[in-house]
């Protein structure tokens, strides 16, 4: 006799600012570098490239993001490659290098209101002076970086907002205090430091420090796992999850970003979330592939992919702008009680109100790091009860996505029907791994462009002079792994040289390798061969180059690589041939027949199962391949630190 079944499913939730507001919104962001993510969005066709931005950056229109944190490059591997530094050397300086600078403008063209921050990963060696600390010397690395902000100031009037210490490395507290001291007295006052960009523990040293203290704006945690330690929270500080996501950016990766970006605040009180990476714009085999808020792998063909995260952040950025203030816990911010979580915040002047709630079930919202305890989500009923400067609001816009698992299609930031407040409240259905966003604001919208061009292979033919770049900027398609490269002109000629002359203050946990290498091409491919034309410098120049082949892998992992590496050493007309980069395991070794200055054409080519090198079109071995790896980058680079000029390179595919 059941003639009333109680409606368990329905969950009331109250939004009333009368109790007081939550914390000030300080924006989404996203990273590029931390390094080299952005590599081949650089020579993109210019219409899909100015797309891509636009997607990610143009208020309205796609993520709109509103922090755009950019690596301080520092001539070492940073993850997928190495950012070149604004002085490589004491007393260099320059401020053309890389595509940093050319990312912060056109983030800035499309959005003048967007936040700028920086954060060095490594440092060029003559910071550590001799050590691989870069605080031996607090007051020269605190000039260092500050230099990068005078440079961005001064060359592209660029402000930077926010600079942090050492990339998930330790912080140093005199270091800290140097670094604020010397950005005042450049008059940089309001840039302000975000610290340490690692994890909570710098909180201790907070409490006890009123210096320290009133140095940092904010604590930056990476990958908090959406909570933060009551140490945390006792500093008062603002709290940033500084660079979080790193997941592949299918649903899965959109429903971690969902989830994260609402939770973070819900659990940890964080009012930024850093997206690691901004695009992955990174060979396949790179390290992380894909972890980027959207994809652009293919400049030769212009194909790129809108990936869900973007239209996740979209959720957030296109309803709230930095300034405005969560409601407070239990009045407009907290968990839904059959799963998921919801936020609120206004602008408070005007009682403008957005609310965000997302449903991202367990399994469909894994981020890479850290684990995520079980929990469980259900379809469920929200009944909204709008009170306080909110009682009078009658209508809010409504945008809804989707992430679907069971084959159908996602459905990604659609404009649905606006809810409608009777007597201040509504319903809405919620199911699992959704999101929605209600929003007095009027304004969002889901930008597009045409559908990009096809995917297709890495070319079979490319080949580059060095011609058509301006100077100091890296060439497009080498990806330096170990080492940088700059396009320059010596002596009347245009060529791409290796710059690094020293072991920098590394940031993978083992830099080792004491040979630079940039890789090229397509990981699948298992034959190719590559030609480079290169001449070494009189001075600080390199004793041996070398071009390679089925290089398996990149990132922090390069030194021990594989493949097939041939090496020249014109001084002594030495070559050798081996199955690693290291040079451990020698295949075959002899003596080149050559002279031994001036320009030099060194050639490698796997083919049927034989490896055959040249120098200066004499053969110089022909031996057969290892049987591993059976594909892989080809890569060129030097045995040392030390300069090279390439002149000009012609890679080969199979076919
Ligand atoms: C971060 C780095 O800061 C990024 O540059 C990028 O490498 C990213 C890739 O996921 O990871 O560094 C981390 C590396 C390892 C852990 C956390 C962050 N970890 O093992 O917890």
């Amino acid at each position: 006799l059941i003639d009333s079944v109680p409606d368990d499913d329905e969950n009331y939730i109250v939004f009333d600012d009368t109790p007081g507001l939550g914390r000030q919104f300080e924006g989404i962001g996203a990273i590029s570098g931390g390094g080299a993510t952005s590599k081949l969005l650089v020579n993109y066709p210019k219409k899909q490239r100015d797309e891509i931005l636009d997607y990610l950056f143009k208020p309205n229109f796609g993520a709109s993001l509103q922090i755009f944190k950019v690596e301080i490059g520092g001539d070492a591997q940073s993850t997928d490659g190495t950012e070149a530094s604004h002085m490589h050397e004491k007393g260099d300086e320059n401020y053309q290098r890389g595509y940093e600078w050319w990312l912060m403008r056109e983030a800035k063209k499309r959005n003048p209101n967007i936040k700028l921050y920086c954060l060095p990963w490594g440092f060029p060696g003559w910071l550590g002076q001799g050590t691989h600390n870069p605080y031996v010397n607090p007051q020269l690395t605190a000039d260092y970086v500050v230099s990068w902000i005078l440079g961005a100031k001064k060359v592209y009037n660029l402000t930077i907002d926010y600079v942090g210490i050492w990339n998930e490395k330790p912080y140093d507290v005199t270091y800290i205090k140097t670094l604020r001291k010397t950005l005042d007295r450049q008059g940089f006052t309001k840039t302000l430091i975000i610290a340490p960009d690692g994890s909570w523990d710098i909180s201790a040293d907070i409490l006890k420090d009123q210096e320290l203290a009133s140095g940092i704006h904010a604590i930056g945690c990476h990958y908090p796992g959406t909570f933060s330690t009551t140490e945390a929270r006792m500093t008062e500080k603002s709290l940033w999850a500084s660079e979080d996501y790193s997941t592949y950016n299918d649903e899965v990766g959109g429903g971690c970003w969902a989830r994260i970006l609402n939770q973070n605040y819900v659990n940890g009180l964080m009012t930024s979330t850093i997206s690691w990476n901004l695009v992955a714009s990174y060979y396949n085999y790179l390290p992380f592939y894909r972890d980027g808020l959207m994809t652009a792998v293919e400049p030769w063909s212009g194909n790129y992919n809108v990936s869900t995260p973007i239209w996740m952040t979209a959720h957030t950025t296109q309803f709230v702008d930095i300034g405005w203030r969560y409601l407070s816990h239990d009045t407009g911010v907290g968990k839904l009680p059959d799963g998921g979580s919801y936020v609120s915040l206004t602008d408070a002047a005007s009682g403008e109100l957005t609310i965000i709630i997302e449903t991202m079930s367990h399994d469909h919202s894994k981020c890479i790091r850290p684990s995520l305890p079980p929990y469980k989500v259900s379809p469920q009923t929200m009944t909204i009860f709008l009170e306080g400067s909110f009682a009078a609001v009658e209508t809010m816009d409504v945008w809804y996505s989707k992430l679907a698992f069971d084959g159908t299609e996602n459905i990604m930031f659609q404009k649905k029907q606006p809810l409608t407040f009777t007597d201040g409240k509504a319903q809405l259905s919620l199911g699992v791994d959704e999101i929605y966003t209600l929003s007095t604001i009027k304004t969002g919208n889901k930008g597009a462009h045409p559908n990009p061009p096809q995917s297709s292979p890495f070319p079979q033919v490319v080949a580059d002079m060095f011609d058509e770049y301006p100077e100091y900027v890296e060439p497009n398609y080498l990806a330096p792994q170990v080492g940088s490269l700059e396009v320059r002109n010596v002596s009347g000629k245009r060529v791409a040289r290796q710059t690094v002359l020293q072991r920098p203050v590394y940031w993978c946990n083992a830099e080792t390798a004491d040979k630079t290498i940039s890789v090229i091409g397509d990981f699948d491919w298992p034959e190719m061969r590559f030609t480079v034309k290169f001449s070494i410098p009189a001075n600080n120049g390199t004793f041996g180059v070398f071009v390679a082949v089925r290089v398996d892998r990149g990132g922090c992992q390069v030194q021990n690589a594989q493949g097939i590496f041939f090496f020249v050493f014109p001084t002594t007309r030495k070559f050798i041939v081996s199955s690693d980069f290291a040079r451990k395991n020698v295949l075959k070794e002899g003596w080149l027949s050559s002279s031994t200055t001036g320009e030099h054409v060194i050639f490698l080519q796997v083919h049927k199962g034989v490896a055959i090198g040249k120098f200066d079109s004499r053969q110089a071995f022909n031996i057969s391949a290892p049987e591993t790896p059976k594909t892989g980058f080809a890569a060129v680079g030097t045995d040392n630190y030390g300069y090279i000029d390439l002149h000009q390179y012609l890679l080969q595919g199979p076919q």
